[in-house]
C-alpha cells in the first residue's frame, strides 16, 4: 500500500515538472500571444532581408517560445529553436525577422531570425501555433488590407485578443519611421493612426503616409451605401474636390500632392450629415 502511494506521488510530481519547466517559465497557451504588426513589403531593403513579424505577450508571465511554429496555409513553416530559452517578456513585444543584421534588414533589431517563411505582398497567412498544431493566433490578409510598399501593417489600439485581429478594418498602415526609412514600430507600441474607425456609419477612414512627400492614399469604407464627399482644403479654406459619389464598396484613392506647396492641409470626408477631418502635412 505504501509502495503504491509512493508510485502515485512520483507520477504526480513527474507530471507537474513536465507541465512547468524547472526554470519556472511557461509555454504560451491560447490567448497569450497576438500578432500586432507585420512588414510584408519593405522599400528600404529587399523582402528577403526586410520582412518581419511582431507579436505581443498578453499574459502576466514571461513565456518560452522554443518549439512554437510559424507557418502559412501553404508550405512555409518554421519551428522556433535555440540552445537557449527564447523568451517573450510578460506584456512585451517580440520581433521575428528574416535577417539579423540591422545594416541589411532596414534597421531593426530582431529578437529572433526565422527561415523558410516569407510574406506574400498581396495575400498570405501568418499562423502561430504550438507544435501539436494548437493555433495561438492566425491572420489571413489579402488586397482588402491597407498594404503598401514601405509600410508595415499595425493592429489598431485596444485590441488584445487573437480573434479581434482577423479583419482588415482592425489594421492600419504604420505612421512612424524606423531604421532606414520605412514605416513601422518593430518592438514598440504601434503608432497611432489618425484614422476614424467604426463611427456613425463609417467602418474606417484613414490617409497615409502622413506626413507625405506627395503620394497620399485615402482609404474609406462606409457600412452601407452612402453619398461620400472627400475634399482637401488648404489653410485658407480653399477646396480641392477629390471625390463625390455614392459608395457602397471600400475604396482606396491614390492622390498626387506633389504639385502642392509644403505645409498643412485638411482632408475632409462628408458622409450624410457627418463630417470628419484629418490634418495632412506635406513635406
Ligand atoms: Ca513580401
Ligand atoms: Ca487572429
Ligand atoms: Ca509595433
Amino acid at each position: 500500500m505504501k509502495k503504491q502511494f509512493l508510485i502515485i506521488m512520483l507520477v504526480a510530481l513527474t507530471t507537474l515538472f513536465l507541465q512547468f519547466p524547472v526554470n519556472g517559465q511557461n509555454t504560451p497557451k491560447s490567448g497569450d500571444l497576438i500578432i500586432t504588426e507585420f512588414m510584408v513589403n519593405p522599400s528600404a531593403v529587399s523582402d528577403t532581408k526586410g520582412e518581419w513579424i511582431e507579436i505581443f505577450n498578453t499574459s502576466e508571465d514571461d513565456l518560452v517560445l522554443n518549439g512554437i511554429v510559424i507557418s502559412d496555409a501553404g508550405s512555409n513553416k518554421h519551428t522556433l529553436s535555440s540552445d537557449e530559452d527564447i523568451i517573450i517578456s510578460a506584456g512585451g513585444f517580440f520581433v521575428m525577422a528574416r535577417n539579423i543584421d540591422s545594416d541589411e534588414n532596414g534597421g531593426l533589431t530582431p529578437d529572433y531570425v526565422y527561415s523558410n517563411f516569407s510574406l506574400g505582398n498581396s495575400e498570405d497567412e501568418i499562423i502561430i501555433s504550438l507544435d501539436d498544431k494548437t493555433i495561438l493566433d492566425e491572420i489571413a490578409y489579402n488586397s482588402d488590407w491597407p498594404m503598401y510598399a514601405g509600410a508595415s501593417l499595425e493592429l489598431n489600439s485596444g485590441i488584445d485578443n487573437p480573434e479581434s485581429n482577423n479583419t482588415h478594418s482592425q489594421w492600419h498602415p504604420a505612421v512612424d519611421i524606423y531604421g532606414a526609412g520605412d514605416l513601422g514600430t518593430p518592438g514598440k507600441s504601434n503608432s497611432v493612426s489618425s484614422g476614424v474607425y467604426n463611427q456613425d456609419g463609417i467602418e474606417y477612414f484613414e490617409s497615409f503616409p502622413n506626413p507625405t512627400k506627395g503620394e497620399l492614399f485615402v482609404r474609406f469604407s462606409a457600412n452601407s451605401e452612402e453619398m461620400v464627399t472627400i475634399n482637401i482644403l488648404n489653410v485658407l479654406g480653399q477646396k480641392i474636390p477629390v471625390l463625390k459619389e455614392f459608395l457602397s464598396q471600400p475604396v482606396m484613392i491614390p492622390l498626387d500632392l506633389t504639385g502642392m506647396g509644403n505645409g498643412i492641409y485638411w482632408l475632409e470626408v462628408i458622409v450624410g450629415n457627418k463630417k470628419y477631418v484629418q490634418k495632412i502635412i506635406k513635406q
